[in-house]
């Protein structure tokens, strides 16, 4: 079965794209989008096939794939983002997964980001942040639980999505930053904490047994190694200006 990694391209507009816990600084759109190409060859080389849906220009925050849908084996759950600006970036995302999986869509006053649900086994943990409102947790819980997966809602605050702060790197060992998130809810699962000089890394892209990983946090890469971990290390700097990180820039299942 291959896997596929839906993919956007970089927005010529992204330097006005939604900022939250960063200060607006200046993005060279030719740095991003070569990294960004890069990024889709990275998820090739592990064994991607790579598709990219219709660029969507004026959605501002498009390349940030993930926020638009979560793909379970079974279903696909349609998102309603948090950010009103980004609500427009659903509609070509539902279409392009369409004849992959039946479509299940959030419903206001609901809200969801992608970026807020880390699936781990059959455990699905969701971000309730400045993003994902409890109707929206409600809302996957009423898809996913009678599919057998056990639902747990987590408050997120400090950073943007729970995958800012919790990130899945090998078969039930997850990538943590203690200062964004609560261990508690991770009980079961082996756990690795981020060095405390990366304050971003936490989020790390899981391939199989391989994980794509930014170039920007040596020292967590050496911890990651250090547990057997296989990095494929990208540079990851231009979009992380935009509060973008690796696992944002796809949307990753079996066709
Ligand atoms: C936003 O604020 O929505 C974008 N500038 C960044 C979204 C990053 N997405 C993610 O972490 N899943």
């Amino acid at each position: 079965m291959p896997r596929i990694a839906l993919t956007r391209e970089v927005s010529e507009s992204i330097a006005r794209c939604e900022l939250t816990h960063l200060e607006r600084e200046p993005i060279d759109v030719g740095r991003a989008r070569a990294q960004h190409a890069a990024y889709e060859s990275a998820l090739r080389t592990l064994g991607c096939r790579v598709e990219r849906v219709e660029p969507a220009p004026d959605d501002l925050d498009s390349v940030f794939i993930e926020d638009t849908a979560v793909v379970f084996p079974e279903l696909a759950i349609i998102t309603r983002p948090g950010a009103l600006s980004r609500r427009g970036e659903t509609a070509a995302v539902a279409q392009t997964l369409a004849p992959y999986r039946r479509n299940v869509n959030i419903q206001s006053p609901g809200t969801l980001d992608g970026g807020d649900v880390l699936v781990a086994s059959r455990t699905v943990f969701v971000g309730q942040s400045a993003r994902t409102n409890a109707r929206g947790i409600e809302q996957i819980r009423q898809v996913a639980s009678p599919l057998g997966y056990t639902v747990i809602g987590i408050r997120v605050t400090g950073c943007l999505h729970l995958k800012s702060a919790v990130t899945e790197v090998a078969e039930g060992t997850l990538l943590l930053q203690p200062r964004w998130v609560d261990p508690a809810p991770f009980d079961g699962f082996d756990t690795i904490e981020v060095d405390s000089d990366d304050l971003y890394g936490a989020n790390a892209l899981r391939i199989g047994s391989r994980v794509i990983y930014p170039t920007a946090f040596p020292k967590t890469a050496a911890r990651l190694a250090a547990h057997g971990i296989s990095l494929h290390l990208v540079e990851a700097d231009e979009l992380a200006k935009a509060e973008g990180a690796v696992t944002c820039c796809c949307l990753m299942f079996e066709a």
